[in-house]
């Protein structure tokens, strides 16, 4: 009995007690006199003979550029530069070499207030890490935010940009989020027409001591989503367009940032503001006095954050903060709507760069790690897992990468207008999508590792938590799928019609390839079905649009995803792998709004049941 309960608990033990134990003599022992002896032999069971010398090799990050054949392709067909090609390979070794490590001790060395210093002054300095800090350098020299306004590539400047950030992005501990702010920043003031130069020049510089970066202090404490309604910050005039802000800001990220962008509504005389959307104005703050205090901030703490815990995220009090008021009164939604395009884009990028690492480090993996006998990439199952993720990425790289081809030539003012209703429709399609994917994505290659996907040394687990903010910050999946249904309601429907014209303009070149007819006959149904659906959807109860939202998103994302691999694989350069990936992906139910609809999802009878099912009983 004894030796069975011994047994049970750890039959390891047991195994390595009857080498050096006979077995008359196990039977006869007590339960203490065997955990006595199992003491005595503790260091014979874990010295370093009995471990043995094996250790798992760890997945090598080589340059992310030479390994991203779909990058260089993408670049060879759209942007065959040798320069650039040179800057990508130099910048991709210097990924590799330095930024890596820089992120990696930006997520060991998250960000802390001092509140107070020695004397009990009040100071709310927000410290980062050297590495951090370094990380903005880099930033600077790299040209990061000012590549996307220096128009070096035209209407590819955007393409460049973007690439670049594209393998920045998964080794620089979130730096990306400060610059998509300052990116974001210096469009709305570039688009402004106000005359803040100065500012601009810094939020574009290269030179590191001229360099700013920018927040944008838009969420208070009443929501994120309905900035209209929920923005309480008012504005008391000073002199011209000087103003003092005062009010409360829920979450503003990266707030150690020299600037800000930020809403609030002007009172009269009398302390009145206009409620609504009508009564937003955007200004511009600085963080800092000239001498170093705080511009009327008060910092009331650090957020506590799932993931991107490199970041400084504050809860802040503006008592006074002195700002400059840079939109027409009232105008401040629409002025930031620049913004959120550009930050959309970067989120977007950011989410396909997760993926892509993911990938690179799943596919590294599988050459190293053995089970069962074999390395894990000779394993079918495995090696069709990865293939699946693979795959989705590629999807999500080609559209992320025609939204910044769009935004290129938008700014280089190259657009057509089938492009600019294109960028307006596909930038929250390509935002909510791969934000979703990325966690999907990012999610199931952890598994790909096993017990070591969990273990946060390995680095892995924060590729998750830091991932799954993606489908948060710069509006929720919902809301963008409001933001589509805006899109669409504010062109009269153009924006739809560019879409149809552009799918299937893409899909007359592949009809001649047979290896991709299968894949065109899907593609072509479903956007037939899914103007059928959109022609009779504004006939339906009230309601009905707003509950296919989603789903119709995911359908115009999966419909632009299939039309861009397919555009891909036709070219002359394309492989069989560009062949096989846009046949997999259109296996796939392309279209979902109308596979819902014809269950009944979006009748109303639906959202009673809907409610039912969630509240199952309670009282409302
Ligand atoms: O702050 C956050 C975290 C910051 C971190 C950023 C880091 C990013 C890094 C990424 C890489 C690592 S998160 C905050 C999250 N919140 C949001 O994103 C806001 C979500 N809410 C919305 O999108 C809303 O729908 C609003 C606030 C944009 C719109 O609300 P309203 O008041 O209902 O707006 P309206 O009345 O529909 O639109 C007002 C005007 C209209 O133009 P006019 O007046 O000319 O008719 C709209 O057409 O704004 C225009 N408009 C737009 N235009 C609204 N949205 C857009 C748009 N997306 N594009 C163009």
């Amino acid at each position: 009995m004894a030796v069975q309960v011994c047994c049970r608990g750890n039959r390891w033990a047991l195994h390595m007690l009857s080498r050096s134990v006979s077995h008359s003599s196990v039977s006869s022992k007590t339960v203490s006199e065997l955990e006595e002896h199992t003491h005595s032999l503790s260091h014979t069971l874990f010295s370093r003979s009995a471990i043995g010398p094996f250790f798992q090799e760890k997945p090598l990050l080589t340059n992310p550029f030479t390994q991203d054949s779909l990058l260089r392709a993408y670049l060879k067909r759209h942007l065959p530069v040798q320069e650039v090609e040179r800057d990508l390979l130099r910048f991709g070794e210097r990924i590799v070499s330095e930024i890596d490590v820089l992120g990696r001790q930006c997520e060991l060395n998250p960000p802390r207030l001092q509140r107070y210093d020695a004397w009990g002054r009040r100071v709310d300095h927000i410290i980062t890490c050297d590495a951090w800090t370094h990380l903005k350098r880099i930033s600077a020299h790299e040209g990061l935010v000012a590549a996307g306004y220096e128009r070096t590539y035209g209407e590819y400047n955007r393409v460049y940009q973007m690439s670049k950030m594209y393998l920045f992005a998964p080794s620089a501990g979130l730096y990306t989020c400060p610059l998509a702010m300052t990116d974001g920043a210096a469009k709305v003031i570039q688009s402004s027409g106000m005359l803040v130069k100065e500012v601009f020049e810094r939020l574009t510089s290269r030179d590191e001591k001229k360099f700013w970066t920018s927040g944008q202090w838009m969420t208070e404490r009443r929501g994120g989503s309905d900035v209209s309604s929920g923005t309480e910050t008012v504005a008391r005039q000073q002199q011209g367009r000087f103003f003092k802000l005062y009010g409360f800001k829920w979450f503003t990220s990266a707030t150690d940032a020299d600037m800000t962008l930020t809403l609030a509504r002007i009172t009269d005389a009398h302390g009145h503001a206009t409620p609504g959307s009508s009564g937003l104005s955007l200004f511009l703050a600085e963080v800092w006095d000239s001498d170093g205090s705080s511009n009327g901030v008060e910092v009331q703490r650090l957020k506590d954050k799932l993931g991107t815990r490199q970041v400084p995220t504050a809860e802040l009090l503006l008592d006074g903060m002195k700002a400059q008021l840079i939109s027409e009164e009232g105008r401040g939604v629409a002025s930031i709507a620049n913004m959120l395009t550009i930050t959309r884009v970067y989120n977007t990028v950011c989410a396909v760069a997760a993926m892509r690492r993911m990938c690179q480090l799943c596919r590294e993996y599988s050459c190293k790690r053995s089970a069962f006998g074999k390395l894990l990439k000779d394993h079918p199952l495995h090696v069709q897992t990865l293939s699946r993720l693979e795959m989705e990425t590629r999807a999500a790289f080609l559209l992320t990468m025609e939204v910044c081809r769009l935004l290129g030539r938008e700014e280089n003012r190259s657009a057509s207008e089938r492009d600019t209703h294109l960028l307006r429709l596909l930038t929250p399609v390509a935002k909510l999508y791969t934000g979703k994917q990325a966690v999907c994505v990012v999610s199931e290659g952890l598994e790909s590792f096993g017990g070591q996907g969990y273990i946060e040394d390995t680095g892995l687990p924060s590729m998750l938590r830091d991932a799954q903010v993606l489908s948060i910050w710069e509006g929720t999946t919902n809301v963008l799928s409001l933001d589509v249904l805006r899109s669409i309601a504010k062109s009269s429907g153009l924006v739809l019609q560019a879409f149809y014209a552009d799918v299937k303009e893409r899909l007359v070149l592949a009809e001649s390839c047979p290896a991709l007819r299968q894949a065109v006959l899907s593609l072509r149904s479903s956007l037939s079905d899914l103007m059928s659906f959109s022609q009779t959807v504004t006939c339906r109860p009230a309601g009905c649009l707003e509950l296919a939202a989603r789903d119709l998103s995911y359908s115009l994302a999966r419909i632009y995803m299939g039309a861009l691999l397919v555009d891909h694989a036709t070219w002359e350069n394309a492989t069989h792998t560009d062949i096989y990936t846009a046949q997999r992906w259109c296996d796939q139910d392309l279209c979902p709004v109308v596979t819902r609809d014809a269950t009944g999802c979006y009748d109303p009878q639906t959202v009673i049941m809907d409610t039912e099912l969630v509240y199952d009983g309670l009282k409302l």
